[in-house]
Parts: C-alpha cells; sequence; structure tokens
C-alpha cells in the first residue's frame, strides 16, 4: 500500500487532510460571503423601495392638494411645475386639469435635488380611466374624473383617481 508523502513530524495532520480543510473552509467562506452579499442588495432595494413608496404618497397628496381646475385650464406652466414639486410647502396655482395630457403621450418629468437617488419622476394626468389608451370609452371620465399615475424612470410606483366633486 502507497504510504501518503508529506505526513508532520509531531504526527498531526498530513498535507492532504489540511488541503481538504482548507478547501472546504474555502468553499464555506464563499458561500457565506455570497449569502452576506445578497443579503445587503436586497436590504438596499427594500430601503429604495420604501423611499420611492413614501415619495410618490408625498406627491399624490400635493396632486390631491391643488384645485381640480376645468376642461378649460390652460397647459402646466416650468414655473406653475416647479412651484408644485419644489422642496417648499407651497404648491402655487396649478390645477389638474392643467396637467391632463392626452394618453400615451409623456407625462411632466422632474428629478429632486435632494433624493437620494438620481432618477426622473413623471407624473402623467388624463381621463383614460380604463387603460386602454383613449379617452373614448363610455367608462372614461370625460373630464370630470381622471387618472394619476406616477412613474420613476419609467416604472408605475403609484396611480389614483381623482374626481372633480368637492373640488
Ligand atoms: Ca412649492
Ligand atoms: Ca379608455
Amino acid at each position: 500500500m502507497k504510504k501518503v508523502r508529506g505526513r508532520c513530524s509531531t504526527g498531526g495532520f498530513t498535507v492532504l487532510e489540511v488541503m481538504l480543510v482548507t478547501s472546504m473552509m474555502m468553499t464555506v467562506l464563499a458561500t457565506v460571503s455570497v449569502g452576506i452579499r445578497a443579503g445587503n442588495s436586497a436590504n438596499e432595494e427594500l430601503r429604495r423601495r420604501s423611499v420611492l413608496t413614501a415619495m410618490s404618497s408625498d406627491l399624490m397628496d400635493r396632486l390631491f392638494s391643488i384645485r381640480f381646475g376645468e376642461p378649460g385650464d390652460g397647459e402646466a406652466t416650468a414655473a406653475q411645475l416647479s412651484e408644485l414639486f419644489d422642496d417648499d410647502d407651497l404648491l402655487g396655482n396649478i390645477t389638474l386639469s392643467g396637467m391632463r395630457k392626452p394618453p400615451g403621450v409623456p407625462g411632466y418629468t422632474f428629478q429632486f435635488a435632494n433624493f437620494p437617488y438620481d432618477g426622473t419622476w413623471e407624473v402623467r394626468v388624463n381621463a383614460d380611466l380604463n387603460g386602454d389608451g383613449d379617452e373614448d370609452d363610455a367608462a372614461d371620465g370625460q373630464g370630470g374624473l381622471f387618472r394619476i399615475n406616477l412613474y420613476y424612470d419609467g416604472v408605475l410606483i403609484l396611480e389614483s383617481m381623482r374626481t372633480s366633486a368637492g373640488s
């Protein structure tokens, strides 16, 4: 029978045993390391989602706080949009009707200087309540009821509907 070479003179482990244990430990460490990294990125994604949800909720609050307006309201101006989405509590004289754009047309986009992520928000306001790309169906809003969709980097984060009743 062949003798295993490299046995320590002190009667400890053979080189083969040491290599085997080392290799097993490296495998375990690599697995643990991958697990930790996966956990960290999952935590970061959860944190990001919670920040986006909180921000979209704040934006939706603003869109429910401004006047609903009338069908003939002029298109929202850049100054009105800045006042609505900037950092102070003043929302200005913009109306939801002034923010309405036909379905399928890009909405109003903006970014926040102090936001932890540098993506782009987009708000779309239209009367396509059944979401089929037009405003002509009996089920659509016809000007007295709008769909409000909030996107972040093109992904829908929050949607709601607002009626002119009571505004
Ligand atoms: Ca403001
Ligand atoms: Ca429709």
